[in-house]
């Protein structure tokens, strides 16, 4: 499908804009683009060895073999499953990073960070079975780091990475042990990955796929330690509100826009940011700094200090068109490469951060933990400067911001809870679902893919589940579009949710002092903190005495586009969630894989993917999976 559109309402303003200036987007390179290669698509062109290219002909007519014998089958399986290790390497890497951060504050290496959650680190300590009632501290932070980073070294493949064992439901782990999918070292098990797809290796499809399911639960154990670790340093979210899209930039302010995903170098940024406003203000700008969020990173400064969002992956580019960016910093993944050329289109500083992240064009400022605060005051300085140089006459600020009310980790979401029963906070959300108030649960994650609609399918399908009376949780991009689009609020539940859900949101929201109902869609976080919902998962699943895949839970990427969320979307599946792509994979060229992830999965792990690219039908269909599980578990 083809539609070049964005459904983000500053969108009318800009792109006009952009065309009128000669500035290309997202937009316009994807309709140069098409048609797009038809064997990609299917996944079925290889290139892993330099006698190819290879393709396999779909209508059978041409090659049905690459050169060196592989059919169709192996070849997109070992595309796809590329992808996922690439996916847990992604996430793997920024928890990687967060841990030794951990370990350098404990070792007091790193002055600039401090534990900012005690409790969170105790609770951490225990979970993984080392003692978290220590006194010191920081001996209980270097524990839980060294443990961690054993989660990259253990050589035994016969126990399973600490952080997931320590996560989910016994059951699920027996499952998962038993198919040999549990990872034991992520680094080992993206290292398998790239070593059984290569020349001459693994040919096998199913055997292929299994190896990329232990990959993706590699990434979902790297992003649980990610966030956890996070929230040690950074805070763990609890509800805030604040406001979304593009006009949360100011006119009169020095606008710095973090975006990527790493919050070691965000969080500081706005650290600093507070300390240096009469400086901005002596160079002109009467509002000081004004710190915005883009991707992930701005859903990580969103959910713990409440910094608004600017913009979700596809409309990364539209912050810079407005003119008033003084400076883009960002750290690591999802960043588009056009944005050094926007930038210098007006007076904005693209700065990069990270060693593995540069871009031709963009300024480098070389971040380092150790010396975080002179980073961070480099950074800002730089865009104090660019501010100097902004041309007033080119800023066009949309007049578009939507509050929303973000912030609920799981911890939150067991707050609020906690203030109807604090003895058993889980019995409430237990008795609405078992009494049908709430029909069920969709976590709503994955970015946004200018094949369809920015942001549209996210809200069409949330909006009929919600009518539904079905729970919306949201991380990532689909956060940011539900934010932008205000239904982050209380205004929203009042309008959109069906008569039960909206009464059991309000009598929640009401007793946890929030003055009116939750809303309607629960911000959790960027995408690495899609474990957050399984936390949620696995306390309801053993609180019923179940394992995952009997719950009326969904999970759903309307608009999934990188390797991530590839990898998220089979752990989703592993870990026993039907899981709903509302784009085509690219698998289709296997008959083998097509059926064993939408199908025969089912048998094996009880979660599936469901591929349906019309957001209305999706939404039927997820409802129709939640009905059968209801009645699976005769409620
Ligand atoms: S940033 S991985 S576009 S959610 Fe996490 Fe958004 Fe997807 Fe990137």
């Amino acid at each position: 499908m083809t539609t070049n559109h964005c459904n983000d309402p500053c969108a009318a303003t800009l792109i006009p804009l952009a065309k009128k200036e000669g500035i290309t987007t997202v937009w316009d390179r994807h309709k140069a683009m098409q048609p797009q290669c038809g064997f990609g698509q299917l996944g079925v062109c290889c290139r892993i060895c330099w006698k190819g290219p290879c393709r396999i002909d779909p209508f059978g007519d041409g090659p049905q073999q690459g050169i060196c014998g592989a059919t169709a089958d192996t070849i997109v399986a070992r595309n796809v499953i590329r992808m996922m290790a690439s996916g847990a390497a992604a996430h793997s890497e920024h928890g990687r990073h967060v841990a030794l951060a951990l370990l350098g504050v404990a070792e007091g290496k790193l002055p600039d960070y401090t534990i900012r959650d005690e409790g969170k680190l105790r609770s951490i300590a225990a979970k993984l079975g080392l003692d978290g009632t220590r006194e010191d501290i920081l001996a209980v932070a270097r524990e839980v780091a060294l443990a961690t980073l054993g989660d990259f070294q253990n050589q035994d493949h016969d126990t399973p990475c600490a952080w997931i064992a320590s996560t989910i439901t016994g059951k699920r782990l027996e499952k998962l042990a038993a198919l040999h999918v549990l990872p034991h070292n992520i680094d080992a098990v993206v290292t398998g990955i790239m070593a059984r797809t290569n020349v001459g290796c693994d040919a096998d499809p199913v055997n292929l796929v299994l190896g990329g399911v232990k990959g993706a639960l590699a990434d979902f154990n790297g992003m649980c330690l990610a966030t956890e670790i996070s929230d040690v340093l950074f805070g763990t979210p609890s509800p805030v509100v604040t406001a979304a899209n593009l006009g949360v930039l100011k006119e009169d302010a020095v606008n710095i826009a973090v975006h990527g995903h790493n919050p070691l170098l965000s969080d500081v940024v706005c650290d600093v940011a507070l300390l240096m406003g009469d400086e901005a203000r002596r160079a002109g700008a009467k509002d000081g700094i004004n710190i915005v969020g883009v991707c992930c990173t701005g859903n990580e400064v969103m959910v713990r200090h409440g910094i608004p969002l600017a913009a979700n992956y596809l409309s990364q580019e539209l912050a810079l068109i407005t003119g008033a960016v003084d400076a883009m910093v960002v750290d690591v993944q999802c960043i588009m490469p056009s944005i050094s050329e926007i930038g210098a289109c007006f007076h904005t500083e693209i700065i990069t951060t990270m060693d593995d992240t540069k871009i031709p064009g963009a300024t480098h400022v070389n971040f380092r933990e150790a010396t975080a605060t002179e980073n961070a005051r480099q950074i800002v300085t730089l865009a104090i400067e660019a501010y100097k140089r902004r041309n007033p006459q080119r800023v066009i600020i949309p007049d578009i911001k939507r509050t929303a009310m973000v912030g609920f980790g799981t911890e939150a979401i067991v707050g609020a809870l906690a203030t109807l029963n604090a003895e058993d906070p889980l019995k409430p959300l237990v008795d609405n679902i078992a009494n049908g108030a709430i029909r069920g649960i969709a976590l709503f994650a994955g970015c946004n893919n200018p094949q369809v609609d920015q942001d549209s399918s996210f809200v069409t399908i949330a909006r009929k589940l919600a009518r539904n009376n079905v729970l919306l949780l949201a991380t990532g991009c689909g956060a940011g579009a539900f934010a932008k689009h205000g239904m982050m609020t209380q205004e929203a539940t009042l309008e959109y949710a069906g008569d039960s859900l909206k009464a059991v949101l309000t009598a929640i929201g009401t007793a946890a002092g929030l003055g009116g109902p939750l809303p309607l869609v629960l911000h959790m976080g960027s995408c690495v903190d899609n474990s957050r919902a399984v936390e949620v998962a696995v306390a309801l699943a053993n609180k019923l005495g179940v394992d995952l895949d009997s719950l009326p839970l969904v999970s759903s990427a309307p608009e999934a586009m990188s390797e991530k969320a590839v990898a998220i979307g089979t752990w989703s599946v592993a870990l026993g969630i039907p899981t709903h792509l509302g784009i085509m994979p690219q698998v289709t060229g296997s008959p083998v894989v097509t059926k064993l992830v939408t199908e025969t999965v089912k048998e094996l792990l009880g979660g599936y993917f469901i591929v349906e690219l019309d957001p209305d039908r999706a939404a039927d269909k997820l409802l129709d999976v939640i009905d059968e599980r209801r009645k699976a578990l005769g409620i």
